[in-house]
């Protein structure tokens, strides 16, 4: 880490940052928690009656983003830090085919669902006797509708209740350009979700967006499919995909084999991914996509003590990318000494970098690049 500063040393370990979150939803048994377990390494229980406590399952997820590890070979860190994800796996939703009943979700995963930042959406496209038996056998296609159906349901609810609050305000005299602004916000996104088609969002001012922010609505939220496959098919099930991405950006995902791959320690990992001629686990395009998902950018920093990934929002400034760091680096920023990323591996090291006029200085409004490598001046 090298954040330099002029005054004193405070460069703390106090985070001020969040990571981003990601929630895991679907149908019951599609492969949620073997999804989940895959990604976070965790051993959550799996199966028929997993869910049956109904608590949901959080843990955080490495984005294992292979620049990192170049990074890390390079400057040889004492520690290698990636960016982190969380990721929240929830008891699975009970199709209702259209809504014969009142509340999709229970209130407490409603309310964390409405935390998330994204949506991974998953689909069951794998046989197995036991979910089979219960379930029928799979059809992703059918199951996407179905989730896509209860979270516009779940919506509706939160909008109409919304609605009829205002209207019964606004007949009590209590009328507002705010509350007009609100209402015509609500009956865009009224009308959006009757419509029901999540390629064609409501047309929102700015304002509007901001009086509905609130709301936290799911089917505004960015959404991404995983098609969860077996073994036997995955790699085969391009129509299906392509299905999918009409709508949806999607990844497909062998969960129980990437669930047992993650069992392993990295080594063994790797030679088993080598003899099965897989060159990238899924596990890794799944984190990076739901990275790219969240509008997700890393920016490095590197040195003898750290090389580390920091998550920003694709458009972030270089004072944005201070404050991920710390609130008082982005209080105190004078300036940014930056690189690129391509730039320090085709020519090998920074020294080549300075000679060649590839080390920039750039201010507070400079817009980060990803895989932007950056030492940040600061004066507190
Ligand atoms: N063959 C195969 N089986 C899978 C796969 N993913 C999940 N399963 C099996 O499907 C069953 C349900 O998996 P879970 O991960 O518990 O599914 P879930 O969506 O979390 O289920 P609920 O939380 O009950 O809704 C388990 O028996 C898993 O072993 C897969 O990719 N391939
Ligand atoms: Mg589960």
């Amino acid at each position: 880490m090298r954040c330099t500063q002029t005054d004193v040393v405070l460069y703390s370990a106090t985070k001020t940052h969040t990571p981003m979150k990601i929630g895991i939803v679907g149908l019951k048994q599609s492969g949620k928690t073997t999804i989940f377990n895959a990604l976070t390494r965790m051993e959550a229980a799996t199966g028929e009656y997993s869910s049956a406590r109904n608590d949901p399952n959080i843990a955080i997820v490495t984005v294992t983003d292979p620049r990192v590890a170049r990074l890390s070979d390079l400057y040889h860190p004492k520690k290698t830090t990636y960016a982190t994800l969380e990721c929240m796996d929830f008891c699975g939703i009970h199709s209702t085919n259209g809504g014969e009943r009142k509340e999709v979700f229970s209130t407490a995963d409603h309310a964390l669902m409405k935390s998330a930042d994204a949506l991974a959406l998953v689909v069951r496209n794998f046989h197995d006797p036991i979910v089979s038996a219960t379930r029928g056998e799979p059809d992703p296609l059918a199951d996407l509708s179905g989730i896509v159906s209860e979270l516009i349901l779940s919506d509706m609810i939160l909008v109409e209740t919304r609605l009829e609050r205002i209207e019964h305000q606004m007949n009590r005299g209590m009328k507002s350009l705010e509350l007009d602004i609100e209402r015509r916000a609500l009956e865009k996104v009224s009308a959006f979700l009757d419509e029901g088609d999540l390629n064609t969002p409501p047309a929102l001012t700015p304002e509007e967006q901001k009086a509905i922010r609130g709301l936290r609505l799911l089917s505004l939220k960015p959404l991404l499919v995983v098609l969860n496959s077996d073994e036997e098919t995955f790699g085969r099930n391009s129509e299906i995909i392509a299905n999918i991405m009409r709508t949806f950006p999607c990844v497909e995902f062998a969960g129980q084999f990437e669930m047992e791959l993650a069992r392993l320690e990295d080594s063994d990992a790797a030679a088993f991914m080598e003899d099965m001629g897989i060159t990238a686990s899924a596990r890794n395009r799944l984190t990076m996509a739901s990275y790219a998902l969240l509008g997700c950018i890393s920016f490095f920093t590197v040195g003898p003590d750290e090389v580390r990934a920091w998550t920003i929002h694709k458009g972030d400034s270089a004072v944005d990318a201070a404050a991920a760091i710390h609130s008082d680096i982005a209080r105190g920023f004078i300036r940014a000494e930056c690189f690129a990323y391509d730039d320090l591996v085709d020519h090998g090291s920074e020294r080549a970098l300075k000679d060649k006029g590839l080390i920039r200085l750039e201010g507070k409004s400079y817009r980060i690049t990803d895989g932007d490598i950056l030492t940040i001046r600061f004066n507190v």
